[in-house]
């Protein structure tokens, strides 16, 4: 690949300097690829991350002797502000940071001029872009079978969701429109499920008591504490020594990291915050796994009723792949799910809207990442160590998990493969093939602990 000045200017490699020609920014997004200004760093930012395309050990195209019969995918909301209570945290944080700090130099000189202006809780410019990207690229690794329907589409109620199912939209329609031999007919939301106290909603857990608000709710939150205790001190060592006058607190320095990736995203091209450099590399890495860990204790397997909130969405999931009623005791509504007009068995295309908490619970009851040993909260474990298993890697920002099923040659039975954000995941527990495929009736049955309904009868006890 050559590196033009555009692209290093992109990539960060080069600044601009008053008085000379400055080459304008590439964007740092793309439909294919996601996210790849400076990986290095933006590849780490956890749920904070904007997607990118993760690398894959099996080849995640559509092998050539199969046709695609059905196209699952779920999906987070794109990029957004900080969540409200966050907002006020950071705001106050830059606050403190000013009324104590005389004067900034180097590469904290930004500050001098810098404004606290994120909103909250809404999807950012960038992230109603990563949306549109995301529906066209869907459309595109789908068109067989998009050019002739049109997925059903679910969207969890909040407006960042809603707003991101309509924007995928936008860019699967505009991608159909464009396909010559297209059926010209396309999608809309069809149902949207409350997040309203009490509703049952495979698409944001709320229901299991024992689970909000019992002991386990606080696993994630100790096991971050740890991990904070050591990896942070060094670095507010650093920064309450270079930013003379201010005492930021251990909390203080994770919001001034927080900060990177949500200027990042305000920035409608996704150019890279000046806060970002005030950390190294390894820093970044750190602050990875630290939003990995709370994902993980928090819905995944390190909590021991994060698995089950997913089991509602897998059950469905089994029922539009065997095309089956829905068989659930948890979290789905029988009302909608026994109603062919908002759960149809027929579609060959679905698409849901979600949230990265529910995602991750539902990658856990599909047992995408069984084969990951529990996370340490003492040391900062790679990807290659845990599977393919990060925050980053399985929920960013416009995360997306395809579930296909594929008709091959020389296979009598229908094949099914997972695809979290581009990597392909190895479904060893039905026995996967070097393509990661299982039949369909081996991936139904290894998900026994879906089926039995997890351990919803610990909800509430
Ligand atoms: C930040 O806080 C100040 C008060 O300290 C407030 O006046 C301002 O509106 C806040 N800005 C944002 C964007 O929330
Ligand atoms: C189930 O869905 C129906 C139709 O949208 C709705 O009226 C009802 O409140 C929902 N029930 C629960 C418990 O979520
Ligand atoms: C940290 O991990 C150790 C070993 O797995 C475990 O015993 C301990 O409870 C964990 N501590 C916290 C606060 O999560
Ligand atoms: C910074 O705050 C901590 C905790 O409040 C305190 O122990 C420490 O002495 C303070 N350091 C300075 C230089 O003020
Ligand atoms: C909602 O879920 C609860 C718990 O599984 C169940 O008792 C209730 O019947 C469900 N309501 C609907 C409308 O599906
Ligand atoms: C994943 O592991 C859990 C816990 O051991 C188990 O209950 C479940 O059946 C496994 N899922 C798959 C698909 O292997
Ligand atoms: C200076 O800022 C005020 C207002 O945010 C804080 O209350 C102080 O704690 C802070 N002082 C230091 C030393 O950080």
């Amino acid at each position: 690949m050559a590196f033009t000045a555009a692209s290093l200017f992109a990539l960060g490699v080069i600044g601009s300097s008053s008085g000379t020609f400055i080459p304008k920014p590439q964007a740092c997004d793309n439909i294919q690829a996601g996210y790849q200004c400076q990986p290095q760093i933006s590849h780490f930012w956890g749920q904070y991350s904007p997607f990118f395309s993760v690398p894959s050990e099996i080849p995640n195209n559509i092998p050539l002797t199969c046709s695609v019969t059905f196209a699952q995918i779920l999906s987070r909301h794109g990029a957004r502000d900080p969540t409200a209570s966050k907002t006020a945290k950071y705001n106050a944080t830059i606050t403190k940071i000013k009324k104590n700090v005389s004067s900034f130099s180097g590469k904290y000189a930004f500050l001098a001029d810098y404004e606290y202006t994120l909103g909250a809780d809404q999807l950012t410019d960038f992230g109603r872009q990563q949306m549109e990207y995301s529906g066209e690229k869907y459309y595109q690794r789908y068109a067989g079978l998009a050019r002739k329907s049109v997925p059903f589409i679910r969207s969890s109620s909040e407006d960042r969701v809603v707003e991101s199912a309509e924007k995928w939209i936008d860019g699967f329609t505009e991608a159909k429109s464009g396909d010559w031999w297209s059926d010209k007919r396309y999608p809309s939301v069809d149902v949207v499920i409350s997040e309203a106290t009490g509703s049952n909603n495979t698409l944001n857990h709320d229901l299991c008591t024992t689970f909000e608000n019992g002991p386990d709710s606080t696993i994630a939150d100790s096991a971050q504490k740890t991990w904070v205790s050591v990896f942070v001190p060094a670095i507010q060592q650093r920064i309450n020594n270079d930013l003379r006058g201010v005492n930021l607190t251990q909390t203080e320095i994770i919001y001034l990291m927080d900060l990177c990736p949500f200027n990042t995203v305000a920035s409608p091209t996704g150019a890279i915050s000046p806060f970002c450099s005030l950390f190294t590399e390894t820093e970044w890495q750190d602050y990875g796994y630290y939003e990995s860990l709370n994902k993980y204790y928090g819905y995944g397997a390190g909590n021991p009723l994060g698995p089950t909130q997913g089991v509602g969405f897998t059950n469905e999931l089994i029922a539009r792949l065997t095309k089956k009623q829905v068989q659930d005791h948890t979290s789905t509504n029988r009302t909608l799910d026994s109603n062919s007009a908002t759960f149809p068995l027929d579609r060959a295309l679905y698409a849901d809207f979600s949230h990265d908490n529910d995602m991750t619970a539902i990658f856990f009851a599909l047992g995408l990442y069984n084969g990951t040993a529990p996370l340490s909260n003492t040391t900062a474990q790679t990807t290659q160590q845990t599977n393919g298993y990060s925050a980053a890697y399985t929920v960013p920002f416009g995360a997306r998990a395809y579930v296909e099923k594929l008709q091959c040659l020389g296979h009598a039975e229908e094949l099914v493969r997972v695809i979290v954000n581009d990597r392909v995941i190895p479904l060893k527990s039905c026995g996967a093939d070097w393509l990661g495929r299982c039949s369909l009736p081996a991936f139904v049955d290894s998900l026994s602990f879906a089926k039995s309904g997890g351990a919803w009868g610990s909800c509430f006890a």
